[in-house]
């Protein structure tokens, strides 16, 4: 692929004649125009495949095509035509291949066969698999009779509920609770700060209530990226004149405007919708201040009215019978100082009190949030505010209002259903032991910050992925590539090729296994499984395409003939029957889980899934005090990690392109925010860059502030002057992951705050780009671009 880079602020909406281009040129890379095209019309269907994109709540009568450009892109992605074969690590060695970057790793295609490496030649070779499940066994009991908190379990949010089950079932009959997953780095914080406020760690929003609201507030989450979906209901609900208010350092398109690319007419005309009524850039790391403010200001408005005989914008009734801590949080309230509130958020007071305004005159309100919140120190604390500003007015438990998380992985919330956590409270253990005859671990497990660190310290042997690429999403990639290497086992059960494959340990494996769009043929036929989208709705889900390759395994079989090889038998626990008719998990799903999955098999069939019981849906609050809580925040203090205002110390968010699903890059180009060609860019706002004597345009090194000795920098960064506020700077993860301390992460949740990272840009001289740390492209492609250029 030829780059040719360039910046330029981008005019069209999201969605439209830019979205239908972008899916027709990557069906046709993928070399899957024709049946990539057929399959896209059983997406996100009853008896088709769930999208394997993100988590969006799939509706009960979904769109003629129910799905969108960067959904579409990640089931070409699955379904391509390129093969990464033994041939392929024949003519490569893993060093050679940790000098290319993410989007080179993947463009080889579906990987073929199960790989061991080998160390002489240094290089990836293929295996049986018989052989390869042995000696992975052999390892893991090695390890187990040392002691079994040495192995770690971690998964990336894409298996299904069946895998899921049977994987947390493996790790604690193998003696743990380390079942870290790709939440820990996302939405842990929502699973920290929701139960503590309203009892459940999900949402409680479903479609029906975006149908109803008249009033949205979004908090740092882009939809136009990240669940395209969603600016359908946002779209209708902007066109009957409701209120959608936004607070996000960047002008994201998404929530600008939108034209829908599935109505003819609006294509034609070229028309498309405004989606915000208010756009504030509030300060990265600002919005706990911001909502402070908001709130502080909905209670000045309820002031007023009680003064002038107006009526009461508190919702007084509802206060009193749902909630506690209202007093002492209205009295923290009135306490803050409306000029420091103002200088936290990098907004002015009249901005929060527009916001309040409109909220104090809806009926229905829903607020939605993302990584803007949950990748923050005070991640836990700001959700939690959110929180409260809802219940201030009722706005939780009742038609067109309440809290919405809007989760990653397409079945990141269902893992966390079936059991895959490290915290042993949100299982239940005892009707597991009961059901398997067995005494479950009970102490916490590893999270995936926990994960890293123990790794650092040499206390883990065993490191089992079921998908994703750890050492690419996760912090301080300096400080953990090289406490990997000492892993006596690491096994990469992936798709794809990604780095972490690339880092091996003593003995390392590559196992590649079937994707979700793909048939799953066990010994009782075809098979089925199923997954829940973000609003706790649970769907089937049946593979329709070919295998990539005859050597493939599904991910239930894999963690079967681990469960047979590993542990002791147990009559009770049917791996191979399991394995075999995938309806006998759901059955045993249905006996750990009898409220919920009773019945399952046909239920998840039924148009719009089965919704899980939520509690806080029907004002039922399983909290300690029995209530919905209005938490008050310690303090507004400053981030402590983020040193003072010193004026040359810049806080850095890492960001997702339009162009990628977390490390795998599907191109170079971000076309919301007008940038192409490239992804070694940091976005600046031009006084910065005047102040700091950048030029736009310039090539600088930037490197992270933290007295811990750790030294962290990246290199070879491009200057973009954007429009983001004075202070702020932006780059794209996983690049920018070298530059995240491990130990800076949300207070509460240990999600790496990867939104604010203290940062200081340094002007690189001509020439010097040469020493940059982000990797590089093949010989092959480098080859190519110079002919392209
Ligand atoms: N196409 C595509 N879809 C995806 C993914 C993908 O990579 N590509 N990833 C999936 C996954 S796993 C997840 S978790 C979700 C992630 O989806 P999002 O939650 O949308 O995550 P991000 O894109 O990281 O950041 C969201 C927004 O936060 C804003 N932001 C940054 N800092 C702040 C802040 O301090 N305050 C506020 N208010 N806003 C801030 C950014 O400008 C950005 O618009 O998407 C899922 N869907
Ligand atoms: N700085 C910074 N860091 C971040 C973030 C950020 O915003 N900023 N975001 C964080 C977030 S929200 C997340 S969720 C994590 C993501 O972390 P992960 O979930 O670990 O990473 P992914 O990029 O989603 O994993 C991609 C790999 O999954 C494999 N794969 C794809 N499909 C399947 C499948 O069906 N089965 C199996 N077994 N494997 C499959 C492919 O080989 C592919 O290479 O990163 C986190 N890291
Ligand atoms: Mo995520």
């Amino acid at each position: 692929m030829a780059n040719r880079v360039s910046f330029k602020p981008y005019a069209g909406p999201a969605g439209g004649w830019g979205s239908a281009r972008s899916l027709g040129n990557i069906l046709a890379r993928e070399n899957v125009l024709a049946s990539g095209a057929l399959l896209l019309t059983r997406h996100n269907k009853v008896d088709g495949f769930q999208c394997v994109g993100c988590a969006w709540v799939k509706p009960a009568q979904p769109l003629p095509f129910e799905f969108c450009e960067n959904g579409a892109k990640t089931v070409a992605w699955e379904i391509t035509n390129h093969r990464c074969t033994p041939e392929f690590f024949a003519e490569h060695t893993v060093t050679e291949l940790l000098g290319w970057d993410d989007y080179h790793l993947e463009r080889p295609g579906r990987l073929t066969h199960p790989m061991r490496y080998d160390a002489a030649s240094d290089r990836y070779v293929p295996v049986s698999w018989g052989s390869a499940i042995e000696e992975i066994a052999r390892e893991l009991r090695a390890s187990r009779a040392r002691d079994p908190k040495r192995a770690v379990f971690y998964s990336s949010g894409r298996c299904s509920n069946e895998a899921s089950y049977l994987y947390g079932l493996f790790a604690r009959l193998y003696g743990n609770n380390n079942l870290p997953d790709s939440s820990n780095l996302c939405h842990e914080t929502t699973s920290v700060a929701l139960p503590a406020s309203i009892g459940q760690a999900i949402g409680s929003v479903s479609l029906a209530d975006f149908a109803k609201a008249d009033c949205f507030l979004f908090f740092g989450q882009n939809p136009g990226s990240n669940s395209p979906r969603m600016l359908h209901p946002l779209q209708e609900a902007s066109e009957r004149g409701a209120a959608i208010i936004t607070y996000n350092p960047l002008r994201e398109r998404g929530l600008e405007r939108f034209t829908n690319p599935q109505s003819p007419t609006e294509m034609l005309t070229r028309r498309d919708t405004p989606i915000s009524s208010q756009y504030h850039q509030v300060k990265t790391g600002g919005d706990l201040a911001a909502l402070t403010a908001i709130c502080k200001a909905v209670v000045e408005i309820d002031d007023a009215a009680a003064r002038d005989g107006g009526a009461p914008v508190l919702d007084r009734a509802f206060i009193a019978a749902h909630t506690h801590g209202f007093d002492e949080f209205l009295a923290w309230l009135r306490r803050q100082d409306w000029a420091e509130l103002e200088r936290r958020a990098g907004l002015p007071r009249q901005a929060m009190e527009a916001t309040a305004a409109v909220y104090a005159r809806a009926t229905a309100t829903i607020g939605i949030y993302g990584m803007g919140l949950t990748q923050h120190r005070a991640g836990v604390e700001t959700v939690q505010m959110l929180v409260n500003l809802l219940l201030m007015r009722g706005n939780i438990g009742r038609g067109g209002a309440g809290i919405c998380p809007v989760r990653g992985h397409s079945n990141v919330q269902g893992q966390r259903t079936m059991g895959v956590t490290e915290k042993p409270e949100l299982v239940p253990l005892d009707r597991l032991a009961q059901q398997y005859g067995f005494e479950p671990p009970r102490d916490e497990g590893y999270a995936s910050v926990d994960a890293c660190e123990a790794i650092i310290a040499g206390e883990v042997d065993c490191f089992i992925e079921l998908g994703g690429n750890f050492v690419r999403a996760v912090p301080d990639r300096s400080v953990i590539e090289p406490a990997w290497r000492r892993l006596r086992l690491t096994v990469n059960a992936i798709t794809k090729l990604n780095r972490t494959a690339l880092i091996p340990g003593e003995i390392s494996y590559i196992l590649p296994v079937l994707g979700r769009i793909e048939t799953d043929r066990q010994g009782t036929g075809i098979q089925s499984v199923s997954m829940e989208d973000t609003s706790g709705c649970i769907h089937g889900s049946r593979g329709m395409r070919t295998p990539a390759s005859p050597h493939l395994i599904s991910e239930i079989r894999l963690v079967a003939e681990l469960g047979k090889r590993v542990l002791e038998p147990n009559p009770r626990v049917p791996w191979d029957a399991w394995s075999n008719d995938y309806r006998l998990i759901r059955a045993a799903i249905g006996e750990t889980f009898p409220e919920t999955f009773h019945d399952y098999d046909r239920r998840m069939w039924e148009p719009g899934g089965f919704q899980r019981v939520l509690p806080a849906c029907k004002r039922e609050w399983h909290t300690p005090t029995g209530r919905a809580n209005f938490i008050t925040p310690g303090a507004l203090d400053e981030d402590p990690d983020m040193p003072g205002d010193e004026p040359d110390i810049l806080r850095m968010m890492t960001l997702r392109s339009n162009d990628q699903f977390n490390t795998t890059v599907f191109g170079y180009d971000d076309r919301f925010r007008g940038i192409k060609g490239t992804r070694d860019v940091l976005l600046m706002n031009r006084t910065d860059i005047d102040r700091l004597n950048l030029e736009p345009g310039g090539m600088v090194r930037v490197e992270t502030v933290a007295n811990d000795g750790v030294r962290r920098e990246l290199a070879g960064l491009t200057v973009v002057p954007y429009d983001v506020p004075i202070g702020c700077v932006g780059a794209y993860y996983p690049e920018a992951n070298i530059l995240l301390p491990l130990w800076h992460y949300a207070v509460g949740s240990k999600t790496p705050a990867a939104k604010s990272i203290p940062v200081r840009v340094h002007r690189m001289e001509a020439g010097s780009a040469l020493a940059r740390t982000t990797q590089g492209r093949p010989a092959h492609a480098m080859q190519a671009d110079a002919q392209g250029a």
